[in-house]
């Protein structure tokens, strides 16, 4: 992987290997596939207005569309949310608590160099460079709802894979039964990190049969480019059956452990957030009602409401993680 400075960080080919027109033609063909694919769902208005969309953005990650038969209930038959509201009204608290502050501040964090440390219970630790991690596997394009525990709803287009294939990668011992998720905490570059409320740095955990659930997802990108940095860059998880805060981003550090690790939510407010956060209508937050939720970048405060689905809508594909479990005591 050769680095040039003021290029973005994903593999390139060399600029002899490509043409800027043939990029362009790249990005057209990934489009039209995606908005053949889609046809009769949400992704198809997606990919059309975006296939019409000027030249190419230098960042773009192509990826497959997910075939709905290996991943069911990958591809939701929902209309994303504009790029605009997925981009500029985040939840990202190292850089802020408005919504509007990730987008404000989120581009000066450096993100390449990156790397991602395997640590913990696994046969193989070792530190990943980003470029490896991006290289593992073919992208694919995975539709899913993002439920925020707020009360409010996106649907965002990822691009990744699962993260089961790194997982498989490093080979985790029979003793792990959790891995925890470490994020990047970086007090020059995030002026959230000098006020209170979590302890960083922004940490997070799954069971490790959820961390391995195909729809479970290392995303490096959204839209078809790669994640802005108030997203998460360069790489995140996605948790789509679980409220949003269980999906952390700008990953440093992924952890096999033996016990149930703290969360950064947890640690905070344990009588309000629990380690599994499922999705759930029936198991209100302490404070509100979970029943239903405002989805984001369709009319504003004044748009209808969407009920809130058991599992985010999940509730057939990762049901029976959590056969015979109390989801009201393990919320
Ligand atoms: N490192 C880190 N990851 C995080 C958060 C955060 O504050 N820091 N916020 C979480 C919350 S509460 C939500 S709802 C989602 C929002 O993701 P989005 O901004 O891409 O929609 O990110 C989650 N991941
Ligand atoms: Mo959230």
């Amino acid at each position: 992987m050769r680095k040039h400075p003021g290029t973005p960080w994903f593999p390139q080919p060399a600029a002899s290997e490509i043409t800027p027109q043939s990029i362009f033609a790249e990005r057209r063909r990934l489009l039209q596939l995606l908005a053949a694919s889609g046809a009769s769902t949400g992704l198809t208005a997606w990919a059309a207005r975006e296939a019409l969309a000027a030249p190419a953005a230098p960042d773009t990650l192509p990826a497959l569309p997910s075939s709905p038969s290996t991943v069911p209930g990958a591809r939701l038959t929902a209309t994303p949310t504009p790029y605009a509201d997925a981009t500029g009204y985040n939840n990202f608290y190292e850089f802020g608590y408005d919504k509007e502050d990730p987008a404000r501040y989120a581009h000066a964090m450096p993100t390449r160099p990156w790397s991602v440390r395997i640590e913990g219970l696994v046969e193989k630790p070792g530190t990943w460079a980003l470029e490896d991690l991006l290289r593992l596997q073919p992208m694919e394009e995975r539709i899913y709802r993002l439920r925020c525990v707020e009360g409010w709803s996106m649907v965002i287009p990822w691009v990744g894979y699962p993260l089961a294939a790194l997982l498989k990668q490093v080979q985790p011992l029979g003793s792990a039964k959790f891995v925890e998720f470490v994020t990047r905490a970086d007090r020059e570059h995030m002026p959230g990190l000098r006020r209170g409320g979590l302890d960083w740095p922004y940490t997070e955990g799954l069971r490790l049969d959820e961390a391995l659930h195909p729809l479970t997802l290392l995303a490096f990108g959204m839209y078809g480019r790669v994640l802005p940095n108030q997203n998460g860059a360069p790489v995140r998880l996605v948790v789509p059956w679980k409220y949003g805060f269980k999906s952390a981003k700008s990953l440093v550090a992924i952890r096999l452990v033996e016990h149930m690790p703290a969360t950064a939510w947890v640690k905070a407010a344990p009588h309000e957030y629990g380690f599994y956060a499922n999705v759930n209508p029936g198991v209100p937050h302490r404070r509100w009602s979970q029943a239903t939720e405002r989805p984001i970048g369709q009319g504003g405060l004044l748009a209808p409401k969407r009920a809130t689905e058991l599992f985010n809508g999940y509730a057939e594909q990762v049901g029976s993680l959590y056969s015979g479990m109390d989801l009201k005591r393990y919320y």
